[in-house]
């Protein structure tokens, strides 16, 4: 990457930036300002590597993947950028001169509201390492002009604001309104036979919605490339209101035109449950459409004809959002492009990869048809004849088998089931995790694992250690260079050669300083932004993710309740002083998980109320937990609380980066944690609670009773008195008793305590716990998204690094 050859020419840029933009010399910008220099120019810096990146691309006709996905959940850019190009030293020179710090200018980035979880994370991870390993790959999304919801907590309980993220623009991004292309809706489609005798098909009297691009460009570390992620806006276009308006309806001119501007206003507000309807479907087409038909005319343009699509190009689906992905190519090649059916079927599974990133049944996307034709007539058409073809197959292999049609229909019982369709249309079906590509096999797809053994396979996450190590832990970055050097920043697996570190007294202390040094860091920070307490001295026990009932935040704050119920009981209790620390937002219409957030900061008022447990535990939630405030909190953590009911985390991704910054996991057999568990051993990972196949099993064969545990365990029964507090938590109540507990917390209840115990055993022995330490960050190279990319990119996308 270029960088700036000095500070002199830096401070010049900067100047005349200030100049150019806020038209005022450097001494009177305020923060903000000069973040919005700094992102400007490092826009400028990389401007010239990102058009030969492009160029070479074209010229070499290289092979390239688009990655499809309904969220990047990007975090702040300028930090990363600033490491990318290897410049954060001149910048940070200048900048004092210039009477700034840059730490202080990272704090005004805000979070781009482009993504909620972890799906909408590992996006932007994967992005980042196909930068970093020079592979041709490119996002692709929608600029949402107001993310998720900015979370207050008001009275205990989650409160919704706007997060106008985009209020004072997105310095990263570049309009590229020359590169618009229209998107349709509505209006009628059928087939006619044309002139020569084939079927032409007519789609007519649609809406046109204006797609228009924005791109940002993303950097590789310390090298040339530069590919690109391209977000789309929706806009009406004139004319089609003026259409409306020309036969004298001003109601439906208005209505499309409001209608238009919704598809990119808002990101929808869950990865796991089905929501949205109508206008998430537009926003699904909508992007699907607009990105594919960009890509088609730069293929047409730079790579020749498109019957050799497939050759060059790789699409990616991010679950299955972006499905229509399927149907849409079969549109252009066969309506536009004018070939077969059968070549456009061979062109369009041979490009396109699906990853499903759930097994939870109410996550799996389905539309009601009605909605569905109506909306997107076209696509309808063709969706009902990819079904046709499909089950005119299946009834052929089991005649008079419904149920088998039933199983793996695309179209049924007037739904479009886009899991289905994602699998049928694609060549390869991944999960993200072994055990939840196991579980995909055998469970959640196994009608149609049956019919495409080879097309399944497992991709397990990771995440990207420059941000997650690098960046936000320069601390143990330090150390750790220290220690074995600077390879394992290009080559994450080379970290296993601080294994040997961890029987290395002076190293065990010098690490543990490092996660002193960070507590107190976090601690620091808390008290100054949001005036919370925390004594550094404690263990950091954290969980921080969506807040859902299969994650089991509830598990979690019963055992603290428990803590203190015994704290109460034995005031002299052996006990080394604990902080747990929560966040995640629940999606605002999740009952349970709103509650649950009520309960959490019922039990933290209860506790800090009472000085005879005050020293001891303490409990706080979070306010807006994010990638940045994420970047705080990891390095700070002792403990990684890491406890969905088996089988139901397809993998997760803070467990990585937990790992990576030397935490230990206290977790379920469940995700990722199975391989972070055969990674370190029993050793250095704390394991308990039911194994996916119990869980299974009780599901399949019954046998388990939340009652009966409720009434043989009488520590069971006193932290149910916590419901008592307050009426609200009547539900989480009956969900556990009277709803017999889906998720098994009462059933793990026991083994979570002996768990917790086993951590505070564990954490006594000093010399112990930071060689557990080592080992973790040791073994954590295998979870970076390097490697993951690696793979996607040679058994999926058959993709070959390309210098710049
Ligand atoms: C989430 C899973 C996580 C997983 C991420 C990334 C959805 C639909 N799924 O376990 O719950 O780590 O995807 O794969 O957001």
């Amino acid at each position: 990457m270029r960088t700036w050859k000095s500070k002199k020419e830096f401070k010049e840029l900067f100047i005349e930036k200030a100049e150019v933009l806020f038209e005022k010399s450097t001494k009177d910008l305020s923060r903000k300002e000069v973040y919005q220099i700094l992102a400007t120019m490092i826009k400028d810096l990389v401007s010239e590597d990102w058009l030969q990146t492009e160029k070479k691309y074209n010229r070499k006709k290289v092979r390239q993947v688009y990655y499809f996905s309904i969220e990047f959940l990007l975090g702040r850019l300028l930090d990363t950028n600033l490491l990318n190009c290897n410049a954060e030293k001149i910048c940070r020179d200048a900048l004092q001169d210039f009477g700034f710090e840059l730490d202080e200018i990272f704090s005004e980035e805000p979070d781009p509201g482009l993504g909620n979880g972890g799906l909408g994370r590992l996006a932007a991870c994967f992005i980042d390492s196909m930068a970093a390993m020079q592979l041709p790959g490119h996002g692709c999304s929608i600029r949402y002009q107001y993310g998720l919801f900015d979370q207050r907590i008001v009275d205990g309980q989650q409160v919704e604001l706007p997060d106008a993220w985009l209020r004072n623009g997105f310095p990263w991004e570049i309009k590229k309104a020359d590169k618009a292309v229209d998107v349709r809706f509505g209006g009628e489609a059928y087939v006619r036979p044309g002139k020569d005798g084939k079927l032409v098909c007519v789609h007519e009297h649609y809406n046109t919605v204006r797609a228009v691009p924005y791109d940002v460009p993303v950097l590789g570390y310390q090298n040339r490339t530069v590919n690109t992620l391209r977000l789309w806006k929706a806009e009406y276009t004139r004319e089609n209101m003026y259409n409306q308006l020309r036969y004298g309806d001003y109601r439906r001119a208005l209505h499309y035109k409001d209608q238009a501007q919704q598809i990119s206003r808002f990101l929808y507000p869950d990865d796991t449950t089905y929501e949205g309807r109508k206008l998430r479907l537009m926003q699904e087409y909508f992007f699907v459409s607009a990105g594919l038909q960009s890509i088609m005319r730069h293929f047409k343009k730079y790579y020749g004809s498109p019957k050799e699509f497939d050759k060059y190009i790789a699409l990616h689906i991010n679950d299955t959002h972006p499905a229509l992905i399927i149907p849409e190519l079969m549109r252009i090649l066969m309506d536009e492009e004018g070939m077969s059916w059968d070549d456009a079927w061979r062109i369009t599974t041979n490009a396109v990869a699906y990853t499903n990133h759930t097994i939870m049944p109410e996550a799996l996307e389905r539309w009601s048809i009605s909605m569905f034709q109506e909306l997107l007539p076209r696509i309808f058409l063709i969706v009902d004849e990819i079904n046709r073809r499909w089950l005119k197959k299946v009834r052929q292999r089991f005649p008079g088998r419904e149920d088998k049609a039933e199983e793996v229909a695309i179209l049924w019982n007037n739904q479009v089931h886009m899991a289905s369709l994602a699998v049928v249309g694609s060549h390869s079906v991944n999960g993200v995790a072994k055990l939840h590509s196991e579980i995909l096999k055998t469970n959640t797809l196994k009608p149609f694992y049956a019919w495409f053994p080879k097309r399944f396979n497992n991709k397990t996450n990771g995440v990207t250690h420059r941000r997650w190590l690098v960046e936000s832990n320069p601390q143990l970055t330090g150390l750790i260079c220290d220690a074995i050097g600077e390879k394992w920043i290009h080559e994450p697996e080379k970290l296993l050669e601080l294994e040997p570190f961890g029987d290395d007294k002076g190293f065990r202390e010098q690490l543990a300083a490092v996660k002193q040094q960070r507590k107190e860091i976090l601690a620091d920070y808390l008290y100054k932004e949001r005036n919370i307490t925390l004594n550094p001295h404690s263990v950091f026990d954290i969980q921080i993710k969506r807040m859902h009932m299969y994650k089991r935040q509830l598990l979690n704050i019963l055992h603290v309740y428990h803590l203190y119920r015994q704290l109460l009981d034995d005031p002299n209790m052996d006990m080394i002083p604990r902080t747990f620390i929560f966040g995640g937002k629940a999606a605002a219409s999740y009952g349970e998980a709103k509650i649950t957030i009520k309960l959490i900061n019922t039990v933290a008022k209860l506790i800090d109320h009472d000085h005879r447990t005050a020293d001891k535990l303490k409990v706080v939630f979070l306010e807006n937990y994010n990638v940045s405030l994420g970047q705080k909190l990891f390095p700070a953590a002792d403990v990684s609380e890491q406890i969905s009911t088996a089988s139901k985390e397809a993998s997760g991704t803070g467990n990585m980066k937990f790992m990576f910054n030397g935490a230990i996991t206290l977790g379920t057999m469940d995700g990722a944690n199975v391989e972070i568990h055969k990674e370190v051993g029993d050793e250095h990972s704390v394991i308990f609670g039911l194994r996916a196949e119990e869980v299974q099993r009780y599901y399949q064969e019954g046998g388990y009773s939340s009652w009966d545990i409720y009434n043989n365990d009488s520590d069971v029964r006193r932290i149910l008195e916590v419901m008592e507090e307050n009426p609200m938590f009547g539900q989480l109540r009956e969900d556990l008793l009277d709803r017999n507990d889906e998720f098994f917390v009462l059933k793990d209840f026991k083994p979570y305590c002996q768990a917790q115990q086993e951590i505070q055993r564990r954490y006594r022995d000093v010399d112990g716990w930071f060689r557990s330490s080592a080992v973790n960050i040791a073994h954590a190279g295998y979870f970076s998204s390097d490697r993951t990319i690696q793979e996607y990119a040679k058994d999926i996308w058959n993709l070959a690094a390309e210098e710049i």
